[in-house]
């Protein structure tokens, strides 16, 4: 009897995928997004020219995160086990779900608790499920140098502010696969106003979002290998 409650418990979590169970996800769409897996800011850069050349997540987690890396599956669910030392000061910096005043021109300081901060740089991930693969446009708002990457390759990478924190200079075509995709924005400040804010179109309305709008990230992710760990779990059973 036990062994048979054990079977069905494990055939419950194969069948059920995380990304099939009903989540509260941001709505996508042109609305802006408003929740990311962010680091905590990186503080005394020297302003953006510089922290534009320096990936932060590899210097300061020898190399097991990259900039590039936390835009795809593997090196997101990294980023719960890494915390990253800052090269600048020598800071210990990790992650959580943050919230953007998606109209707040200082939204970079105060998405970590802050009125106007300088001299930082901040780092945020979202998943995005696609029901297909499709090419969407992003449009970022930044203040100042934004950098993007999707699905492990730099999509954008533009130095000049914005110019309003929902103000876009340079929409960007993007792929989208079937399933999660990942997307890192990083954004250096100097002074002055400090933003960062990304949306799709207002077709793009079936993708998902997460962090989710009660703040899961992580934890709703597709194990990266479900059924060869659970097959190694059920041979252990049935060994024992
Ligand atoms: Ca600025
Ligand atoms: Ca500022």
């Amino acid at each position: 009897m036990k062994k048979f409650a054990i079977f069905i418990t494990l055939a419950f979590v194969v069948m059920i995928s995380p990304v099939a169970l009903a989540q509260n996800w941001q709505p996508a769409g042109d609305n802006w997004i408003e929740k990311w897996w962010g680091l905590d800011l990186v503080t005394e850069t020297g302003g953006f020219g510089t922290s534009a050349g320096i990936d932060y997540l590899s210097e300061g987690t020898d190399g097991a995160i990259t900039n590039a890396s936390v835009s795809t599956r593997e090196g997101a669910g990294k980023t719960a086990n890494f915390v990253v030392k800052s090269v600048s000061n020598g800071a210990l910096l990790g992650w959580s779900v943050i919230t953007l005043d998606i109209e707040d021109q200082n939204n970079i300081s105060s998405s970590h608790g802050f009125a106007d901060v300088n001299n930082v740089t901040w780092h945020g991930i979202i998943a995005i499920i696609s029901p297909d693969d499709r090419t969407t446009t992003m449009h970022p708002a930044h203040d100042d140098h934004a950098q993007i990457w999707v699905n492990g390759d730099m999509v954008y990478d533009v130095p000049d502010w914005t110019g309003g924190v929902q103000s876009v200079t340079t929409p960007t075509e993007i792929q989208l696969q079937k399933g999660e995709n990942y997307l890192h924005y990083k954004c250096g400040e100097s002074g002055g106003g400090d933003y960062v804010n990304l949306r799709f179109e207002a077709t793009d309305t079936d993708l998902l979002i997460a962090p989710t709008l009660d703040n899961r990230f992580l934890d709703i992710l597709t194990p990266v290998e479900p059924k060869g760990k659970l097959a190694t779990q059920w041979a252990d059973l049935k060994r024992q």
